[in-house]
């Protein structure tokens, strides 16, 4: 098999690609370790920026995010059982965000993938990159026990943080800045009315909480828990209890507990690749980055990273020349550093970290009244929670 573009990985980043490749008429291939209906089932990402749904209509993937996606124009958070509004569209010239699962937003890929011809082989095992310093590279797999390979002009690694395109470079061509923070979230999902209309991130003495949704129906909610929480022991009641003590009594009057059918520990890091470009090898999304999920920037970093890479990759093929591909690098750069900054300081505003003394909860207090009484405090958090744009 020869193609122009290899796409390692079939989450949001390398669907997008695809897609956005194929329109251009470049011929790309989805190589995804996985199948359909477990890349469709993991519950991630909630919240969709500005640009990431701007994204999926320009690529004529949005149809049932119109109908089904919740439309946010505010934000809440809350300290302490005091509670701010962040008016996002007032504040960020009109932008929104949306709220539609990431389970939802694969679907949609795979959906339109299907119809116009997108090739995504799932199941793709022991994927192995070679020749990303020749004039062309040459990907392996094995795939229904069968070894096969393909050679192409780029490889586009989409395949998250412990994927083969990482793994593939030596050690001393890469540089990987990072931060461990010392907790998780426990996340649920439950059949039960959301406990306010809109998002509300809690800062506590007892740590934090996020109250979000996938629907009118249906509750996605989170706690900040220790790095080595066995999920056998939080019952449904010990997180409702957890959770409404968080988020103080007057939104917690809006909880209305039921079962959950999903519950996850996810762990919180920080964390940026450089440089991006290995040769024939482009890094995107999870592969070179990873945010803290308070600031909702992982999916749409990823959109933002392929929307990026594939204008450089066509503008390379129509006219040519190294600049187009040495420009994805830096440029992505800016913006995903902007993201882990914002995520970065969110996490540090509403968790609470082991370490902290009365300073830091003081500082976090103040930080806090800072947001609800200046309007440029919120007009600068508004712009980078609906997001940080184009490069
Ligand atoms: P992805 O990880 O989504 O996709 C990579 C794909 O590559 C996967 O399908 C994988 O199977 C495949 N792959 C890996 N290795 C391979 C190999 N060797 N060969 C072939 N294929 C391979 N973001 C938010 O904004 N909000 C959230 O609440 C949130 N919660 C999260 C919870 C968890 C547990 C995790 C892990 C992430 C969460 N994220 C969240 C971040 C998440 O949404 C990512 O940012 C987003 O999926 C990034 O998309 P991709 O870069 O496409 O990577
Ligand atoms: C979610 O709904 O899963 C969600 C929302 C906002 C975040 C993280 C996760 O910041």
């Amino acid at each position: 098999m020869r193609v122009q573009v290899a796409i390692i990985g079939a989450g949001p980043a390398g669907m997008v690609l695809g897609l956005l490749l194929q329109r251009a008429g470049i011929d790309a291939v989805v190589l995804e370790q996985r199948s359909r209906a477990y890349v469709e089932g993991r519950v991630r990402a909630g919240v969709l920026e500005h640009g990431t749904v701007e994204t999926l209509r320009d690529l004529a993937v949005g149809d049932r995010l119109l109908v089904q996606g919740l439309v946010h124009e505010g934000v809440r958070l809350a300290y302490d059982g005091d509670v701010i509004r962040i008016d996002l569209a007032a504040l960020a010239g009109g932008r929104t965000v949306t709220v539609y699962g990431q389970q939802e937003v694969m679907r949609d890929l795979f959906d339109a993938a299907e119809a116009r011809g997108l090739r995504v082989l799932f199941g793709c095992e022991d994927v192995t990159l070679e020749g990303l310093d020749a004039s062309t590279a040459t990907v392996r797999w094995r795939r229904e026990g069968e070894a096969a390979s393909l050679t192409c002009d780029f490889v586009a690694g989409c395949d998250g943080q412990h994927g083969a395109s990482r793994a593939s470079l030596p050690a001393e061509a890469l540089t990987t800045y990072e931060r461990e923070y010392p907790f998780a979230w426990l996340g649920v999902l439950a059949e039960v009315p959301p406990a306010a209309p809109e998002l509300v991130y809690a800062s506590h003495a007892r740590g934090f909480a996020l109250a979000s949704m996938r629907s009118p129906r249906r509750s996605r909610y989170y706690v900040q828990a220790p790095l080595d929480t066995r999920l056998e022991d939080w019952s449904d009641g010990r997180f409702w209890g957890e959770l409404e003590a968080r988020l103080g009594p007057g939104l917690a009057a809006g909880v209305e507990r039921g079962p959950s059918f999903e519950k996850s520990l996810a762990p919180l890091r920080s964390a940026v690749t450089e440089p991006l470009r290995f040769g024939r090898l482009f890094l995107a999304g999870d592969a070179a980055h990873i945010v803290p999920p308070t600031g909702a920037k992982g999916m749409n970093l990823a959109v933002a990273d392929v929307r990026s890479l594939a204008r450089c990759l066509v503008e390379h093929f129509r006219d040519g020349g190294e600049g187009p591909l040495n420009a994805y690098g830096p440029a992505a750069l800016r913006r995903i550093w902007q993201a882990e900054r914002f995520s970065w300081w969110f996490t540090r505003l509403t968790h609470r970290f082991p370490d902290a003394d009365g300073f830091d909860r003081r500082l976090q207090r103040a930080e806090f009244d800072e947001l609800a009484n200046s309007r440029a405090a919120q007009a600068e958090f508004a712009a980078n929670y609906v997001g940080v744009g184009q490069d």
